[in-house]
């Protein structure tokens, strides 16, 4: 797919997404759950915007081309990854919810009791969301922390590069397959940590449980091709291609 036809599929995408979005009552019990609104505003009024991004029937697009976060990700690592393992991911969760309650449920109902849903479903989900997550939190144009969460990383890490060294950190010892996470606790502090295999801060069966604001995916895929084995030259060179626009958008929307 080239880049205007991806563009065009994107905002096609996006546009599906929201008509869906508005239709999905049960959203607003998510920005119950997440925000702390009153059952009463409707999705119309919901402050989450984090919320719409995922549409649990939808295979999104990639925010930019293969080769878009060259040198730091190669365009075939990228090319395989998104085409193939996330695609797979998606496939199969919609399999797995089809004909169930959980079908018109929105992916974050969904993790709030992945417990009860069962391994195909607490895998292929956290697969399918936490690529979508993933791929909307690189860019090839990096920049920096917003000032308010400059702030609270400064609160929390003391400074953006022990910040960066924590996460890191994270990344790099995750035992096996899994995804290192910066995240708000429920008392709007930051935190990082890892969750293992699909896992993410969403699921109850979460050590760690929070808003995600950014992840990186530390599955042996997501880098063997050009890094093989050097994992932490991989979450080294992560930081050239963070989208931090999203981030702080995730940070602010997230506080509310
Ligand atoms: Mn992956």
């Amino acid at each position: 797919m080239n880049k205007t036809n991806q563009r065009m599929f994107k905002l096609k995408t996006q546009s599906m997404n929201r008509k869906n979005y508005v239709k999905k009552m049960g959203l607003g019990v998510i920005a119950v759950m997440i925000t702390g609104l009153s059952f009463g505003e409707g999705p119309e009024n919901l402050k989450s915007e984090t919320m719409e991004k995922f549409d649990t029937h939808v295979f999104p697009a990639l925010p930019y081309a293969y080769d878009a976060l060259e040198p730091y990700i190669d365009a075939r690592t990228m090319e395989i990854h998104y085409d193939r393992h996330h695609r797979t991911y998606f496939n199969n969760f919609v399999s797995a919810i089809k004909g169930t309650e959980l079908d018109n449920q929105s992916i974050e109902m969904i993790f709030g009791s992945i417990s009860k849903a069962g391994d195909a479903v607490r895998n292929n989900g956290g697969g399918f969301y936490n690529h979508v997550f993933f791929w909307n939190n690189l860019s090839p144009k990096t920049a920096g922390p917003s000032a308010d969460l400059l702030a609270a990383i400064n609160k929390a890490f003391d400074s953006i590069d022990k910040f960066r060294e924590a996460f890191g950190n994270s990344a790099k010892t995750r035992f096996g397959s899994g995804w290192a996470w910066l995240y708000l606790k429920s008392d709007k502090s930051l935190a990082v940590g890892s969750t293992p295999n699909q896992d993410n801060t969403l699921m109850d069966v979460s050590a760690i449980k929070g808003i995600p604001l950014l992840t990186i995916d530390v599955w042996e895929h997501a880098y063997y091709l050009k890094y093989q084995n050097r994992r932490a030259d991989y979450v080294d060179a992560f930081w050239n291609v963070v989208n931090w626009e999203e981030v702080n958008r995730r940070y602010k929307d997230g506080i509310k």
